[in-house]
């Protein structure tokens, strides 16, 4: 019997944000994006420099908090966002990632930040992340790697950064 062609799902351009604020935070980061780009479905496009930020807290901007490096992957993936996030829990979890408190700190963290032009919100995954446009730490490194980058729904990523900063001068 001749076996049915596979039908193959296109690679879908995702960024990914990366952040770790506790233990050997750039060893920690390398490694989990070699675990990205290991994992099948998932091709890994660029890395963004990492930068080093304060802590947010739900409060607010912690300075004594641990600080974090942050930065952002860009990939092409045939996975389904579902099924992309359950490899980066995979991958969170074999990096010593604990969840106590929101917003608390944490080895690693990687969200997605945005999946083609997708929108989406159930109870697991919101896209584009919620947060992501009030974020100096996601959108810098973002624009390091992308000049054209867009926001689905929000729009270019230079604009977002500059009215944050805008607003953070005022
Ligand atoms: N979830 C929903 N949408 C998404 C998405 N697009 N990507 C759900 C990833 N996860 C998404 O996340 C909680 C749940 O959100 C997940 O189980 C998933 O189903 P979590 O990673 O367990 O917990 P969290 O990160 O504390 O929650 P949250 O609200 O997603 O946090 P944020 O908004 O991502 O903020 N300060 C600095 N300087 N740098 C940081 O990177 N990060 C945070 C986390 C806070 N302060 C920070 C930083
Ligand atoms: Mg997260």
């Amino acid at each position: 019997m001749i076996a049915k062609p596979q039908r193959l799902r296109p690679l879908e351009p995702t960024v990914i944000a990366v952040g770790s604020n506790l233990g050997d935070r750039g060893a920690t980061i390398r490694a989990a994006l070699d675990d990205l780009a290991a994992t099948p479905g998932v091709r890994l496009d660029a890395v963004s420099p990492l930068i080093e930020t304060a802590a947010l807290r739900v409060e607010g901007v912690d300075e004594d908090a641990p600080r974090y490096l942050n930065g952002v992957a860009l990939i092409s993936t045939a996975l389904d966002p579902h099924a992309l996030l359950d490899e980066l829990h995979r991958i969170e979890d074999a990096h010593g990632r604990v969840r106590v408190e929101r917003w608390g700190d944490r080895t690693l963290d990687l969200d997605i930040v945005a999946m083609g032009g997708r929108h989406l919100a159930d109870e697991t995954l919101t896209l584009p992340h919620p947060r992501a446009s009030e974020r100096e730490f996601v959108l810098a490194p973002w624009l390091a790697v992308d000049p054209d980058a867009t926001l689905p729904g929000l729009g270019r990523v230079d604009a977002l950064l500059a009215r944050l900063r805008e607003g953070d001068a005022s």
